[in-house]
């Protein structure tokens, strides 16, 4: 395999209010990752219109998505900060791996059973193949590192299943196109940390989700600091007090998924947590869970605020984001279309 240049790719849907999984999950590592490589980070709204989307809500929502990435401390000057509709190679590729990717393996897809429910036959086509589409924003760039939560685990292995059989399938006219061994990365997944996967708030075994009917499910960036302990203070949990090791919350989800949030919210892990409130009765630990909450969201809800005051602004963020992406998609999308055997002009 040839060796590939470290990059980091990740998207967000613009569909709806960002929550604490949004960011713990995905949206702070993204910044994090800023230190050790190149990254784009995009806003994913060729996606969000997999489920029907009002147009007007819709725009909002990419800027919000924006506004959510820079106020977490995305510099879109040293990273690639952009929408996806904006860059006409994502939906191209997408149509080349719909002819390399296998039914068989679509149909194995959980979140669209999740997503599509019982009434599967009204599903559109394009939730069904929102895999197709994810492997082609990760190539498109030949993306090395995907930051993502945990729920996204199976898309990712389905993006190295379709790398892979292109690698195979064209391997004699990726050689003959003197690109070595393979074209495509085998994209390493990155999820971990304490919040890989957040849980409502109602319920520990349900995913914090934007979708979730009940607002008190959830902590949205853009609460206030009584909304956020309004919504703590009436997360479910157990009567046990809190044990003082990690293995103490097997069994017990919702105490795992509020611990698992103080951690990714401090930098820590649930041990050191654990050292510190083992004993403890979860009015205490709600009390310090609050008070982190708040201070480290207010920030950021109010920077995004001040952000999305200012639209074009962040549309002149999109643009320019837009146009440094397609700079690295176009040559990626002329070579997958010589090594596919398409004639293209200039050539
Ligand atoms: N609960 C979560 N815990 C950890 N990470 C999460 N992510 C989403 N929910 C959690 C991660 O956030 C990134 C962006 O997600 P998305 O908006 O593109 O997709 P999503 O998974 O559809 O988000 P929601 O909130 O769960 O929406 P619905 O309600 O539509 O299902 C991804 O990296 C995702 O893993």
């Amino acid at each position: 395999m040839a060796a590939f240049k470290k990059l980091v790719f990740s998207g967000v849907q613009p569909t709806g209010n960002l929550h604490l999984g949004n960011y713990l999950g995905a949206i702070k590592r993204f910044v994090e990752m800023q230190e050790r490589a190149d990254c784009l980070y995009c806003v994913v709204d060729l996606h969000a219109i997999t489920l029907w989307q009002n147009p007007a809500e819709l725009r909002t929502q990419i800027r919000e998505v924006t506004a959510a990435f820079i106020a977490a401390g995305i510099d879109p000057k040293r990273s690639i900060v952009f929408n996806q509709s904006q860059v006409p190679q994502h939906a191209e590729l997408a149509w080349i791996f719909n002819c390399v990717a296998r039914l068989g393996w679509l149909n194995r897809m959980t979140q669209f059973k999740d997503k599509a429910g019982k009434d599967r036959e009204n599903a559109s086509v394009g939730l069904y193949d929102y895999p197709v589409l994810m492997a082609a924003d990760i190539l498109a760039y030949r993306a090395t590192h995907v930051p993502v939560g945990e729920d996204q685990k199976q898309h990712l292995e389905l993006t190295r299943d379709i790398a892979q059989k292109f690698n195979t399938d064209f391997a004699e006219s990726i050689e003959a196109h003197g690109h070595g061994e393979g074209f495509f990365p085998i994209t390493e997944p990155l999820i971990g940390g304490p919040a890989a996967r957040v849980m409502s708030l109602r319920d520990g075994t349900k995913k914090m989700s934007k979708s979730d009917p009940s607002d008190y499910s959830r902590i949205n960036l853009t609460d206030d600091a009584d909304a956020i302990a309004q919504k703590v203070r009436k997360a479910k949990t157990d009567p046990e007090p809190l044990p003082s090791e990690a293995a103490g919350l097997n069994g017990r989800p919702e105490a795992d998924n509020l611990v698992g949030i103080f951690a990714a919210l401090r930098g820590a892990t649930r041990e050191a947590v654990l050292a510190e409130y083992g004993g403890a009765q979860f009015s205490a630990f709600k009390g310090a869970l609050v008070e982190l909450a708040v201070e480290s969201l207010s920030p950021l809800s109010a920077e995004m605020k001040r952000l999305v005051a200012d639209p074009a602004h962040i549309d002149a963020v999109l643009a320019d984001g837009s146009e440094r992406a397609a700079a690295i998609a176009a040559p990626t999308l002329d070579a997958v279309k010589d090594i596919v055997g398409f004639v293209r002009r200039g050539r």
